[in-house]
C-alpha cells in the first residue's frame, strides 16, 4: 500500500494512542526548537512532559494567526533552513502574510494525505485530474499536484485563469476529476456554455471544491450543472493546506479530519473554553507529525462543529461540518450576526437567482446598511422592471425572515459581478475603510 489508509478506520482507543505518542514528541520538539513556544509555554508553567493525557492538552496556550505573524517570516520555523525544501505564503489580505515552511518529509506527508483526499473524494489512479486550484505561493495548486501523483493519477496542472482555454482542455483531453474553488468551477461552466460546450457531458465524474465557504445549495447547483459528485475539501496554509480534512463521496456528509496528523478542537471564541461534540464554534489545531512549521492549538478563526460518530464509508475519523464562515469575515449588521453563506442558501432558494453574488456593507448615519447584489438569470432579467422590483422585495423579505437581518436587495444583470479565479470576494465592508 502506497498510504497509510488503515488510520481512517482504527479504533478510538488505537488512534488515541497513536495521537498522544506524536503530540507528546511534537510539543518536545516544539519548545526546544522555537523560541515563541518555549516562552509561551513558560508563561502557562507547564512543560510538555506535563501532558499525559491528550486532555492535557487543554493546558496548552493557543497560537493566534498575530503571534504568527509577531514572528514573520521565519521565526515559528523548528527546523535550520538547511531542512526546509519549500516556502508557502497565505494570500495576506487581511495585512501581513504568513509564511510556512516544509521538510522533504512534511512534503510527503502532505502529498499523502493528499491523496488520501483524492480517494476518498473519488479519484484513483486511472483518473485524470484538471487542477485549477492556482500554482504559487497558494497551497491549492502544488498540495492537489503532489497528491496526485502519490495517488498515480494524470494530473493536468492548468492552474487558475485563462478560462476559455481550460474549457477546451477540459473538452480534449476528457479529465474525470476537477479541482478548483467552488466559485471558479461556476466560472468555468459559465464560460463553457458561452463556448457551446456543455460541462454536464464532459467526462467529469467528481469534483474536489475547497479553499472558500460554499453552501448545500451550491453544492446541488455545481452537481447539476457538471453532472458530478462534489465533496468539500479543507485546509489552510498554516497548518499545512489542502487536505486537512475532506468529505467521502459516498456519505458528502462532513468532512474527515486526519487525526493520524491532526487533532481537532472547537472552542467557544470569546472564552477559549472547549466546546462538546455538536457546539458550533471555532476550529483550532494542532499538528501531529509535521517538522518544520508545528502548530499548537493553532486557532484558525474557522466556524464548525465536530462530530465523532463513524461514518458509513467505514472512516472512523471525527469528521467537521462545512466551515460556515470566519469568525473574522461574520457581519454584524445592527447588531445581528450573519455569515455570507448563509445569505447565499437564501439567496439560492429562490427560482432564477445565480450563485453570483456580493454583499456591500456601507454605515450611513451611523446606521449599518446591507446591500445583497446578486445576478439573474437572462430569462429572468429579460422581465418587466415590476417583476425584478418584486423578486428584490421577495428576497429581502426571505432574508429578514430567515437571518433576521434587513438587507437592501439589487438584483444585478447576468455577468453583471466580476468573477474572481480563486478564492471569490464575497464581502466589500466599507465601514472598515472609514
Ligand atoms: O485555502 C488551502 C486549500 C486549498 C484548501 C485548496 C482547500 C482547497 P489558505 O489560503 O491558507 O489555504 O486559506 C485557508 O480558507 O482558514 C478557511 O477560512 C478557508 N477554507 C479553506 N477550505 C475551506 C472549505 C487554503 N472547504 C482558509 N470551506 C481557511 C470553507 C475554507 N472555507
Amino acid at each position: 500500500m502506497i498510504y497509510n489508509i488503515e488510520y481512517e478506520t482504527m479504533p478510538r482507543e488505537a488512534l488515541e494512542a497513536i495521537q498522544l505518542r506524536r503530540l507528546r514528541a511534537t510539543l518536545e520538539r516544539a519548545c526546544a526548537m522555537v523560541p515563541f513556544y518555549r516562552k509561551r509555554f513558560d508563561a502557562a508553567g507547564i512543560a510538555p512532559a506535563d501532558i499525559k493525557c491528550l486532555a492535557d492538552l487543554a493546558r496548552v496556550p493557543f497560537t493566534t494567526k498575530q503571534d504568527l505573524r509577531d514572528n514573520y517570516p521565519f521565526g515559528m520555523f523548528a527546523v535550520p533552513m538547511d531542512n526546509v525544501v519549500r516556502i508557502h505564503a497565505s494570500s495576506g489580505t487581511t495585512g501581513q502574510p504568513t509564511v510556512v515552511g516544509y521538510t522533504a518529509r512534511d512534503v510527503s506527508t502532505w502529498a499523502e494525505l493528499m491523496a488520501r483526499s483524492l480517494t476518498a473524494g473519488g479519484a484513483g489512479r486511472g483518473d485524470i485530474i484538471h487542477n485549477a486550484y492556482g500554482y504559487g505561493l497558494f497551497t491549492g495548486g502544488l498540495g492537489v499536484h503532489y497528491g496526485a501523483e502519490r495517488l498515480g493519477a494524470s494530473v493536468i496542472p492548468v492552474s487558475g485563469g485563462n478560462t476559455k482555454r481550460q474549457v477546451v482542455i477540459m473538452r480534449d483531453f476528457g479529465p474525470t476529476i476537477i479541482t478548483a474553488t467552488p466559485s471558479y468551477t461556476l466560472k468555468l461552466a459559465e464560460v463553457a456554455r458561452d463556448m457551446g460546450v456543455d460541462m454536464g457531458r464532459l467526462r467529469l465524474k467528481f469534483g474536489i471544491f475547497g479553499a472558500e465557504p460554499w453552501s448545500e445549495k451550491m453544492r446541488g447547483e455545481i452537481q447539476r450543472q457538471l453532472n458530478i459528485i462534489a465533496v468539500d475539501i479543507y485546509g489552510l496554509s498554516e497548518v499545512m493546506g489542502p487536505g486537512v480534512a475532506v468529505e467521502c463521496h459516498e456519505a458528502q456528509n462532513g468532512l474527515h479530519v486526519f487525526e493520524d496528523h491532526f487533532i481537532p478542537e472547537v472552542i467557544d471564541p470569546e472564552t477559549g473554553a472547549a466546546l462538546p461534540p455538536g457546539a458550533s464554534g471555532e476550529l483550532v489545531f494542532t499538528s501531529l507529525t509535521k517538522e518544520a512549521f508545528p502548530v499548537i492549538r493553532y486557532r484558525t478563526r474557522d466556524i464548525t462543529t465536530l462530530n465523532p460518530e463513524p461514518c458509513r464509508c467505514g472512516r472512523t475519523l471525527t469528521r467537521m461540518a462545512k466551515v460556515s464562515g470566519r469568525t473574522d469575515d461574520m457581519l454584524i449588521i445592527r447588531g445581528v450576526n450573519v455569515f455570507p453563506s448563509q445569505i447565499e442558501s437564501v439567496l439560492m432558494e429562490m427560482e432564477g437567482v445565480t450563485p453570483h453574488y456580493q454583499l456591500v456593507v456601507d454605515r450611513v448615519d451611523n446606521m449599518d446598511i446591507l446591500t445583497v447584489k446578486v445576478e439573474v438569470g437572462d430569462a429572468v432579467f429579460s422581465d418587466q422592471v415590476r417583476r425584478l422590483q418584486e423578486l428584490e422585495r421577495a428576497l429581502s423579505h426571505s432574508i429578514k425572515e430567515y437571518l433576521g437581518v434587513t438587507a437592501r436587495v439589487r438584483l444585478v444583470e447576468p455577468r453583471g459581478l466580476a468573477r474572481s479565479e480563486g478564492k471569490a470576494v464575497r464581502v466589500i465592508d466599507n465601514r472598515r475603510i472609514s
